[in-house]
């Protein structure tokens, strides 16, 4: 929920540019129903950071990340509160994202600056059972489809990758391609195949 939020106030500032024009993206599984709460992700083939000010959060409340799942522009700060009475410490293995705050304790806020795009699995050292999964989008595009398997966004007319997340091999996989164009409001289907379910 947080995550749809950050991704609302990120659309509003880019909206600013008139050039950009209504996509819908419609998920649907492999039997044809609509995929709701799939994180979508779409790449022109450029990196596009956040401003300096872009902040984000995952707290760490009753030893367990949350949220569990999130997504982030490239660029962005993400802290990471301690809101359990004791201490944790987080890491990334992830290739291409390695990352560690080490033991912090409870009442600290810790961050770390996401600068390249890709998918963070983050665990803590103390509790094994933790964990949460950061996407790293390279650029503004992404979201969370709704209750219909929608996602609606603003984007700069082009050829976008559209990407979905799947949870069960924690990597962004390719979904197909999608052009926007300035003329008229675009409207994708894809479907959820070559994507596994959550787990
Ligand atoms: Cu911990």
């Amino acid at each position: 929920m947080i995550a749809v939020i950050l991704f609302s106030a990120l659309i509003v500032t880019e909206s600013a540019s008139r050039s950009e024009v209504p996509v819908e993206i419609l998920l649907l599984d492999a039997h044809g129903r609509p995929r709701a709460e799939a994180l979508i992700v779409l790449d022109d083939g450029e990196l596009h950071p956040a401003p300096a000010e872009a902040r984000f959060e995952i707290e760490q409340r009753g030893l367990a990340f949350r949220p569990s799942l999130a997504a982030v522009q490239v660029g962005a700060e993400v802290f990471f509160p301690n809101r359990d009475p004791f201490a944790h410490h987080i890491y990334s293995f992830s290739p291409g994202m390695r990352f560690e705050l080490p033991l912090h304790r409870s009442g600290e806020r810790p961050s770390h600056r996401f600068s390249q795009p890709g998918v963070a699995v983050i665990g803590c050292n103390i509790h094994d059972r933790m964990q949460a999964t950061l996407v790293v989008a390279p650029g503004p595009w992404f979201g969370f489809t709704d209750a219909d398997g929608r996602l609606r966004l603003q984007v700069p007319p082009g050829r976008y990758r559209v990407l979905g997340f799947s949870s069960e091999e924690a990597a962004l996989k390719p979904l197909g391609d999608g052009i926007a164009k300035p003329e008229a409001p675009s409207s994708w289907v894809f479907s959820t195949e070559g994507l596994k379910e959550a787990p």
